[in-house]
């Protein structure tokens, strides 16, 4: 369908005019309509758009909804490389940045961009005549990653220039604090780790798939680099931020054009105070000279510009008292000690806890519980005790000392090896630890569920229903379906499948997947190897064990302790019940011993490898040929010119069905494996 010219024309208008009320709302904060006038122009946009959708274009205002799931980020160079920025935090190295800067000009004085350095994520946005084109994480520096559909939702982005220039811009993309603060206390909620700070939050929302979720977030932009300026008559960095500003980027509107370093300085002390004032997170000052004409002369680094440098501010701090110390137990078993804080107010939050680490790091900084500390936000918004004030002590404290068992389960506690800090709960079946058990039980190395991933394990554990590994094997539909979260039939349907099919996975998985400590991979094998069923294993003594080549004192303590464990007995007998294979397959059994067999035709079953592996299992040969000594030829579908060979030799022919009655018969305890799927006649 042909588009006639008026509405070419009225959409394009639309588009315009809808770019420049955004301009007012996001950019200037100064709306000059309602939102109802706003909403009415986008209807009639997107009302046009759907009657003629191939004129729907990137860079119109309708693509900045969010909806499409993405598969990935496409690599895209970058134009120039996107270099760091180096690091000073007192007015010394400051000064010594301005003295080297002034030096390599010869000059007595130079004038500099003061910016607040934004905690956020770099971008570099590309526009052609104006439009835009792409979004580029600032990646490695030299290649980025292609955000654009992401971006796009940042309502501060323009995606229509106030000149039809070919342009490529770059700054920084942050999370307002209040939004972080929402996102943080739902994820808390929902039981999802909080985001340690808003450039973490906002990291995560620009490699978002789900681009739904990205149009929830409401993140914001500010844009503070012109690559190749010069096209423009650009000629400092003071007019570059005008001309973004002309352009219709949103640029930091606190930024001072600074005579020289003292009032760098100045503007760095201010802003120590002042960034309480702001609704996003600034860690500190940029500082730019501000000629680019300087700035070419300065060059830079294989990493940064020598013509800038960032001024971090202090860490803020506090002064507050340790009321009490509580033990987390995390998914690996390590046991961390928390400080219980009186409730203090720092960097806009109110503290109660920080974290200890460890008991050498209490021991090392003598914490005890009834100190005064000081207290700082490292890095983000996890804090940390930095001092001890110990001429405040009145001789009340009390020591902290290492937990004598998991104050989880209270199970023995110790270090996996002594070099080790950590003091972790030794206890496999320890709670604390069943998330990570049952991501280790149906990974692709164990049990290979899949279907299974990180999100139903935190649903199933923490709604109750899994308890520990065995009670995969009781899940029913029903229990997945009542999770909620929209987990379809079908995919429940194929996790029953799933599960159902790795009951008979071979044992060596099954040993992997208990996460037995110290057994990985290889060792499990190597039991699978050397015994006939996990039974045998269970009752093989800690000689036996080390008997065993590649299997040591210390793994085999290891074996028989976790064997020995009243727990594990009974997750294995739940196992057992549940039907999961239980017998090494490797050891042959002699149920087809002496028989030789020729396979010919597609096996509904089993592939070519996997017959041979389980007649091979059983004590059977398996041959290419049929000959006078062949004694069964198992036919499958399409068989092969074998067929006629063996009828002509007197060979004795058998399906695979019959192949499998034979086995049952011999072998009631034999797993079979099930077939395929329905035979096609085609
Ligand atoms: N200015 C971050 N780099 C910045 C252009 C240079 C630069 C920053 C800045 C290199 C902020 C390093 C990553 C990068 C664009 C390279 C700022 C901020 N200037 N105001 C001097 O507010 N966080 N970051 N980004 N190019």
């Amino acid at each position: 369908m042909d588009v006639p010219k008026d509405i070419l024309e009225e959409v394009e208008r639309l588009r315009d005019e809808i770019e420049y009320h955004n301009y007012r709302y996001y950019v200037l904060a100064d709306p000059v309509i309602t939102d109802e006038e706003y909403d009415k122009l986008m209807k009639r946009l997107i009302e046009l758009e759907k009657k003629y959708p191939q004129i729907v274009t990137p860079d119109s205002p309708t693509q900045r909804v969010g909806g499409k799931v993405l598969n990935g980020f496409r690599k895209v160079k970058h134009s120039q490389p996107m270099l760091s920025l180096d690091n000073t935090y007192n007015e010394r190295d400051i000064r010594e940045f301005d003295e080297r800067v002034k030096r390599i000009l010869g000059v007595k004085s130079v004038e500099y961009v003061a910016e607040l350095k934004i905690d956020g994520v770099s971008i570099a946005l590309r526009y052609e005549s104006g439009k835009f084109r792409i979004a580029i994480t600032r990646g490695d520096g030299t290649e980025g990653e292609d955000v654009s559909e992401n971006i796009k939702l940042v309502k501060s982005i323009p995606l229509r220039l106030r000149e039809k220039v070919d342009v490529e811009v770059r700054g920084e993309i942050y999370m307002p604090v209040d939004e972080f603060k929402k996102i943080n206390e739902e994820r808390e909620e929902n039981g999802e780790p909080p985001f340690a700070n808003p450039r973490n939050a906002t990291a995560g929302t620009i490699r978002q798939l789900d681009t739904s979720v990205v149009a929830k977030r409401m993140l914001d932009s500010f844009m503070y680099y012109l690559v190749n300026p010069e096209k423009f008559g650009v000629e400092t960095q003071w007019d570059a931020l005008e001309y973004l500003k002309k352009l219709g980027f949103k640029v930091n509107p606190h930024s001072k054009l600074c005579k020289n370093i003292e009032e760098v300085i100045d503007y760095w002390k201010e802003w120590i105070n002042r960034r309480k004032e702001l609704d996003y997170w600034v860690d500190g000052v940029v500082v730019k000279v501000n000629s680019f004409e300087h700035q070419k002369i300065l060059g830079e680094t294989s990493k940064s510009p020598r013509w800038a440098i960032a001024f971090k501010f202090p860490a803020e701090q506090a002064r507050t008292r340790i009321i009490g110390v509580s033990m987390q137990v995390g998914r690996t078993g390590v046991i961390t000690p928390v400080a219980e804080l009186e409730p203090v107010w720092l960097e806009g939050t109110t503290v109660k806890r920080a974290s200890l680490h460890n008991f050498e790091y209490i021991k090392e900084k003598d914490i005890r519980i009834g100190d005064w500390v000081f207290v700082e936000k490292a890095g983000g918004i996890i804090p940390q005790i930095v001092k001890v004030i110990t001429d405040l002590r009145d001789g009340s404290e009390k020591p902290i000392e290492p937990p004598k068992s998991c104050p989880v389960c209270g199970g023995k506690v110790g270090k996996l090896n002594p070099d080790e800090v950590a003091i972790r709960c030794l206890n496999p079946h320890c709670p604390a630890k069943l998330k990570r058990a049952l991501m280790t039980f149906v990974s692709r190395d164990a049990m290979n569920i899949d279907g299974l991933g990180e999100k139903l394990i935190e649903k199933l554990v923490d709604s109750g229903i899994v308890k520990d590994i065995a009670d995969i094997y009781y899940l029913t539909p029903f229990d997945l379906a009542q999770l909620g979260s929209g987990i379809g039939q079908r995919t429940i349907a194929k996790i029953m499948k799933e599960i159902e099919k790795s009951k008979s996975n071979p044992l060596e998985r099954l040993i992997t997947g208990l996460g037995i400590p110290l057994v990985g991979k290889k060792l499990a094998k190597i039991l699978a190897e050397n015994f006939s069923s996990l039974d045998e294993i269970m009752s093989a003594s800690e000689e036996k064990l080390v008997k065993i080549e590649g299997i040591g004192e210390e793994v085999a303590r290891s074996i028989r302790e976790y064997f020995d464990n009243e727990k594990t007995r009974e997750i294995i007998e739940k196992l057992k019940k549940a039907g999961v294979n239980m017998k090494s397959n490797v050891k042959k059994s002699d149920v087809l011993k002496g028989l030789r067999f020729v396979i010919t035709g597609e096996l509904s079953r089993w592939s070519r490898k996997e017959i041979e592996e389980f007649i091979e299992s059983l004590g059977g040969k398996v041959s290419s040929s049929v000959s006078k000594n062949t004694d069964y030829l198992i036919v499958g579908r399409n068989p092969g010119s074998k067929l006629k060979k063996a009828k002509e030799l007197g060979v004795k022919i058998i399906t695979e069905d019959e192949f499998v009655n034979m086995v049952r018969e011999k072998a009631k305890d034999v797993k079979l494996p099930e077939p395929k799927g329905p035979m096609t006649m085609f």
